[in-house]
């Protein structure tokens, strides 16, 4: 780093953090030349280890793209189309949002609602200002539950937290079950340390309907049915059990429940699970030995596997493997859902639910389009930052009604002109990673990082925090917490009383860019049990759940659309259909650069030759996707990279780049997850036609 030293009209290198959506929050090193930015890399942060996926290697296409946002503007064509703009000023900009909120304020508050999600995982950017201003000023509560919320729910019921093993170490396992992920997509950094685990003769098992990029490098492929992964687990531990594989000390010592446990495992026959998996007997009873007689071996779950109705309980019931063999016992061994509930950041601090306004109602973000239907009182503001909801939100038509509502006044704040700035009637520019700061955590490691600002706003460009303090200031607020600066709120963010979080503070860290958590190096969190549940105990009997009115046990929960849990549907729609990540782009993000389309080209659908066949479909056709709630076309591609009864269309492309200026979420539903009230977005039948 001794460009640092150079004075700042040179060159200089500006620590950064990617702020992408990703488990693997990288550390940036960025060079900024007489106030440009020339370089992104990587940087020495020990889990980057200066490599940065494709997308983000080319960040500087993104920051400085000629398709920037770079001053606020208002609709003046109708609302949908997204064709013309009056350029204004900030002052004119945030004299009217303050206008409409005061008017809607003065009847009911509720009926202002934000809507947000991760385009950053800053603190301050993601839930700062944001959280002070809406909480202040009453408005509607968004529930932020369209990625995660299933598998949180779950893993916080088996193991207390989202807490698990540390993904450093599973260089060292002997066996690695990827399941329900796809890291070469979605968890780069993981990936390069199981092709290290590969090296010194891990053996690495995928279980996922398709085969994705990452089980195309693995030894094994298990082609399982979407949603059915909870009765895969449960017969797993049915053979290990039978076969007395299982780590009798482990559960004495470490777990809650397991003799209640034993007699619903004695039903989860390997026969009963394949029946449901559409997994040979002989799969689940090979990959149930070696399971358990390996060691180390880890389990990286991710949040494919949730997206299904019974997500929450998936997950709950795949946290209790690594308890029966006792694989907590080897740092390399164990599971890993998400580390983000190992920090200890004060979200208090950072989000002041002290300033709440009165007890508003919750909208569920992931049915936003019956929302904005029907909710009752009315939303009739709708502020959107940090998501792009005409193309991630499910079921699409709704969605885009809504947002069509003519009496509806929408802001959004992007970078980008997205799909949902198509409905906006004022959109405002936001800053990119490089023009602000912010602070991270991470969901898939154990580091601590700060973002400096490398180069000033483009053009009239605004962080999400500054906005929202001269929101404040418009309205005529005068809490005090509503304008406080970026780095005292970093600072305060960083003041946790919790001791991972010991000898971590904004200041130093800023200067450092990077810092682990205060735990061992090499660690095994739960070798002497100690889990973050009221028991302390692996809990496989869970009193919370009995009190939440859930099976206070692990066990299957069917997806709604499934051909065995709905036949009649089934028998219109036979097809299981699937929108994961698509390598090009991440979510909605990047999907309109240039840089990102040239690799990702055009909306395809990934289907099984015998499937294909049957449809007279053949590779290379335009096939249109669809059920009761919509349709969306692309193009076919014939071949074996799936199971057969399923289909892959990678996403998420913008509805206005796509070939009918539709996406994928056309077909997909509003209905909740069993826990967490997330998004069922893989849990959905189709059929697919020749166009
Ligand atoms: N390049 C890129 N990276 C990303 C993203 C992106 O869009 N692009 N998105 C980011 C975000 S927001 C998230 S949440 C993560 C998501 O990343 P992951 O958690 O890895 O989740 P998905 O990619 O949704 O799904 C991973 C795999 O789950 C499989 N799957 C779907 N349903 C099931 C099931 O029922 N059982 C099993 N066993 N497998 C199933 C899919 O086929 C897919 O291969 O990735 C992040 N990283
Ligand atoms: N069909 C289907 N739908 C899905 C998924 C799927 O797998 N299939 N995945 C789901 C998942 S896991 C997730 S997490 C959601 C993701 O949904 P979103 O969180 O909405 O993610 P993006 O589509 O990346 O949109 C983020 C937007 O924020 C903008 N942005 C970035 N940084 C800033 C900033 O600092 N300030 C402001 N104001 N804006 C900023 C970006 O330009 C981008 O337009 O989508 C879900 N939808
Ligand atoms: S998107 Fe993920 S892998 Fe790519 S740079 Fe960001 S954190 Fe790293
Ligand atoms: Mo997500």
């Amino acid at each position: 780093m001794g460009s640092n030293d150079l004075p700042s009209s040179e060159r200089r290198v500006v620590k950064g953090v990617c702020p992408h959506d990703c488990p693997d929050t990288c550390g940036l090193d960025i060079t900024v030349e007489n106030g440009t930015a020339t370089a992104v890399r990587g940087s020495a942060m020990p889990f980057t280890e200066g490599t940065l996926c494709t997308k983000v290697a080319r960040y500087l296409e993104r920051t400085y793209a000629p398709e920037r946002v770079l001053h606020p503007m208002v609709r003046v064509g109708p609302k949908g189309t997204g064709a013309q703009w009056r350029r204004i000023s900030w002052d004119e900009a945030l004299d009217t949002i303050a206008a409409r909120f005061k008017a809607i304020a003065a009847e009911d508050p509720q009926g202002i609602l934000p809507y947000s999600y991760a385009g950053t995982m800053g603190l301050l950017n993601y839930s700062g200002m944001d959280r002070r201003f809406f909480h202040h000023l009453g408005a509607s509560k968004l529930e932020r539950t369209i990625c995660s919320s299933a598998g949180k729910a779950g893993i916080a019921l088996t193991l207390g937290g989202g807490v698990g093993m540390d993904p450093e170490r599973v260089v060292d396992s002997k066996l690695i079950l990827i399941w329900g992920s796809n890291p070469i997509v979605s968890n780069l950094h993981f990936w390069s340390r199981c092709q290290e685990a590969k090296r010194r003769g891990a053996k690495l098992v995928i279980i996922d309907p398709w085969r994705n990029e990452t089980a195309r490098k693995c030894h094994q492929w298990i082609g399982i049915m979407p949603g059915t992964d909870a009765a895969l687990a449960l017969a797993m531990m049915h053979v290990i059990v039978a076969e007395g594989l299982h780590d009798q000390d482990y559960l004495d010592r470490h777990t809650l429940g397991w003799e209640a446990f034993g007699e619903r495992l004695a039903q989860w026959t390997p026969a009963r699970a394949a029946a449901i998996c559409g997994v040979e007997e002989d799969v689940i009873v090979a990959l149930a030995r070696e399971y358990a007689t390996t060691r180390p071996a880890a389990i990286r779950i991710n949040y494919g596997l949730q997206r299904h109705y019974g997500g929450g309980m998936a997950v709950r019931t795949l946290a209790v493997l690594p308890a029966v063999t006792g694989a907590w016992r080897d740092p390399a061994g164990g599971l890993l859902l998400s580390t983000s509930g190992f920090y200890g950041a004060n979200h208090a601090a950072l989000e002041r639910p002290d300033l709440l306004r009165g007890n508003p109602r919750a909208i569920n973000m992931c049915a936003i389009g019956d929302a904005l239907l029907g909710a009752d009182p009315p939303i009739k503001a709708l502020y959107v930052y940090n998501s792009n909801p005409v193309a991630v939100a499910p079921d699409s038509s709704k969605v885009v009604q809504g947002f069509s509502r003519p009496d509806l006044f929408t802001v959004v704040h992007d970078l980008f002109l997205t799909d949902t700035t198509d409905y906006a009637d004022m959109v405002l520019p936001a800053t990119s990673q490089l023009e602000h700061f912010d602070v991270h955590v991470s969901y898939g490691h154990l580091y601590v990082q700060a973002n400096s600002p490398a180069i000033a706003p483009v053009g009239e460009a605004k962080p999400n925090t500054e906005v929202f303090r001269l929101l404040a200031a418009r309205m005529g607020f005068t809490e005090p917490a509503l304008f406080e600066d970026d780095e005292t709120m970093a600072r305060q963010a960083l003041a946790s009383d919790n001791p991972r979080m010991k000898g971590i503070d904004w200041d130093s860290l800023k200067q450092a860019g990077w810092k682990r958590l205060a735990v061992p190096e090499v660690w095994a969190p739960f070798a002497q049990g100690g889990f973050p549940t009221p028991s302390g105990k692996c809990e496989i009997w869970s009193d919370r759940a009995a009190a939440m009115g859930l099976d206070p046990l692990p066990d299957y929960t069917p997806p709604i659309e499934n051909p065995l849990s709905n036949p009649a549907l089934a028998a219109r729609y036979p097809l299981a259909f699937l929108s994961p990540p698509s390598r090009n782009f991440l979510n909605s993000s990047f999907a309109n650069l240039p840089v990102a389309l040239e690799s990702a080209r055009e909306p395809h659908l990934e289907i099984h030759t015998d499937d294909a066949a049957a449809r007279g479909i053949a590779d290379g056709d335009p096939v249109r996707v669809y059920n009761d709630r919509g349709s969306f076309s692309l193009r076919a591609k014939v071949g074996a990279s799936v199971r057969r009864g399923v289909v892959v269309a990678p996403s998420i492309w913008w509805r206005k780049l796509a070939p009918d200026g539709k996406n994928a979420n056309e077909v997909t539903s509003q209905v909740l997850t069993d826990m967490g009230a997330a998004a069922t977005l893989y849990d959905c039948l189709v059929e697919v036609a020749p166009v």
